[in-house]
């Protein structure tokens, strides 16, 4: 289990962008397990993917039961180096066999563009547009789906490079700890980036989650609601503290930020 508490710190080095020096952060190096069993239900309330299963029941990417063998057919070319694999293990919460279905999801957004050599910095350079990953079933149906891209992508705009969609898909899985999914949902909540959830940004967030729906005044109303709820020090703006208080609280908050692979 010690050793589950190290991956997730490493992953969250890794998503907060310890590649290349890059955004850097600190993360808290001890993470709950006992947040296990939620984070099964939580995360952004991003939708309608199916309820968390155990790992043993996760079903393999893509639609079919061939993927395994051409899943052969790409180790075989040699995809991947041996140690771009063993980091890639190390820094997300997937196997390697993962990673290479992963690379294959990838792959085939738009095979023109993703090479079947993925050696050197290829993960760090080839990149898809928002358009492109956003056709994925996982994505295609989620209000948040470029927020969730933008948030995970280097270059802040929702196009991804397979670092950066292994790094999205290694937080939005199941074996991703609460305290990781939190504070990744807090970042997607947070459309102007000031690490604190305004009014605008709930407005956006109640829009998004609603799909437009409400008329101003029951998206003020909601708004009035959360902030009194949850802005424990009265400065009418939601920190990740008391983000994280509220939906600790309140699991049904946040339902899923969470997709099965
Ligand atoms: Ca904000
Ligand atoms: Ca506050």
């Amino acid at each position: 289990m010690a050793m589950n508490a190290n991956k997730a710190s490493r992953v969250a080095r890794r998503a907060a962008g310890c590649r290349g020096g890059r955004r850097r952060e600190t993360e808290r190096e001890a993470v709950d397990l006992r947040c296990r069993r939620e984070a099964a239900v939580a995360g952004l309330c991003i939708d309608r993917w199916p309820a968390a299963a155990s790992p043993g029941q996760r079903r393999p990417m893509g639609n079919s039961r061939s993927s395994l063998s051409d899943l052969n057919l790409f180790s075989k070319g040699g995809v991947f180096t041996r140690e771009q694999l063993d980091e890639y293990q190390d820094c997300t919460f997937f196997t390697k066999k993962d990673i290479l279905r992963l690379y294959k999801r990838f792959y085939s957004l738009n095979p023109s563009k993703v090479p079947s050599n993925m050696q050197g910095n290829r993960p760090s350079i080839v990149t898809l547009c928002f358009e492109e990953v956003e056709k994925m079933p996982e994505l295609r149906e989620n209000p948040f789906r470029r927020r969730i891209c933008q948030v995970f992508s280097e270059d802040g705009c929702g196009n991804l490079t397979f670092d950066d969609f292994l790094d999205m898909f290694s937080v939005l899985s199941e074996m991703a700890p609460l305290e990781l999914k939190l504070k990744y949902a807090f970042r997607v909540y947070d459309f102007d980036g000031d690490d604190q959830l305004g009014h605008d940004d709930l407005g956006k967030m109640i829009r998004c989650l609603t799909r437009d729906e409400l008329t101003d005044e029951e998206v003020e109303f909601i708004i009035d609601r959360i902030i009194e709820e949850s802005d424990l020090d009265g400065d009418e703006q939601i920190s990740f503290p008391e983000f994280e208080h509220v939906v600790s609280r309140s699991p049904d908050f946040i339902r899923t930020f969470h997709i099965r692979i």
